[in-house]
């Protein structure tokens, strides 16, 4: 596309998206695109988690900052926090925002091994978090998606956040219980053309989807955040989640090598869900202690027995 046309993340509230072209220079990108290939070899072999389940359909994982996928690699662990930390980041999030958020989670979105998908079209379904936040038309956050090879891959329908759906999008996201939902045509979609380094932003509550075809490379990064307002709204109503629940942020060697930038950005995360992680361990040694104590007291199983 014209890239002179294209919108900055200060404009990404009347578009859905921003573009910020070379947000990482060669080096840093290289180095990221090194280190996620090898956190998602490590997560084909033995996966840290299983959603989403790993498999030759899989397209993306999560938590690479989960630091069993660095165990051997503590400078790598390092790196990746320090450039989803990094100012640039920051500021582009900010300025797409224009309101106060966390950091939420890291993903890497990745082709298929096995077979070739064009992605569904959705809004993604992120309920009442969409509506406590002081800018309700940017949802509870933000998706920044940085290219770690040329991509492709990402298409929005720019401005779909602030409307319903329309007659026809209804009728390819939504209507016959989806089953159009993967259609090419889709009225007034963008492709997104990335170059490694660059970094696309949307809202969630724009209509997009991605695209997983197995002869086309994908490595894209993505660095999700959620607004403060909605991160209290959501612990509230429903506690830690899949994306919250990160208790390896507790570990004091955690930000070993991590620049002051990034800790302060991650610092107001962990500040945040910290009481809530060591209220889960603290439930979890009470269950464990309690587990040994009845297996040496010589109790039948206690998950099977009477
Ligand atoms: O980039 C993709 O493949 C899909 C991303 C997506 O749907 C999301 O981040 O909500
Ligand atoms: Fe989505």
């Amino acid at each position: 596309m014209d890239t002179s046309t294209e919108p900055c993340p200060g404009q990404l509230r009347q578009h859905s998206y921003a573009v910020v072209r070379g947000l990482f220079d060669a080096a840093t990108t290289e180095r990221l695109r090194e280190i996620c290939e090898r956190v998602l070899e490590q997560r084909r072999r033995a996966p840290r988690c299983d959603n989403p389940p790993v498999g030759p359909q899989a397209n993306y994982m999560r938590h690479l900052n989960d630091p069993e996928y660095h165990r051997d690699h503590p400078d790598d662990l390092a790196f990746l926090l320090n450039a989803m930390g990094s100012p640039q980041v920051v500021e582009s999030l900010s300025a797409a925002l224009d309101e106060e958020f966390l950091f939420a989670l890291s993903s890497l979105y990745f082709n298929p091994t096995g077979e070739s998908q064009d992605g569904f079209w959705h809004k993604d379904k992120i309920g009442a978090e969409a509506d406590v936040s002081r800018r309700p038309e940017t949802g509870a956050g933000l998706q920044m998606q940085i290219a770690l090879v040329p991509t492709d891959d990402l298409e929005v329908v720019p401005g779909s956040h602030l409307r319903d759906y329309s007659p026809e999008e209804h009728a390819i996201c939504v209507a016959d219980d989806g089953i159009h939902n993967r259609s090419n045509d889709m009225p007034g979609a963008v492709r997104l053309h990335q170059e490694p380094g660059d970094a696309v932003l949307f809202t969630q509550l724009c209509i997009h989807r991605g695209r997983y075809h197995t002869d086309k490379l994908r490595r894209s990064l993505m660095i999700s955040v959620k607004k403060r307002a909605a991160a209290e709204f959501t612990m509230r109503q429903r506690g830690l989640n899949y994306a919250s629940d990160q208790p390896w942020f507790l570990l004091p060697q955690y930000f070993n090598g991590v620049s002051e930038d990034a800790r302060a950005f991650f610092q107001e995360f962990v500040a945040f869900y910290a009481p809530h992680w060591r209220a889960r361990l603290t439930e979890v040694l009470k269950y464990s202690s309690l587990v040994q104590r009845l297996v040496e007291a010589g109790e039948p199983y206690p998950f099977f027995g009477e």
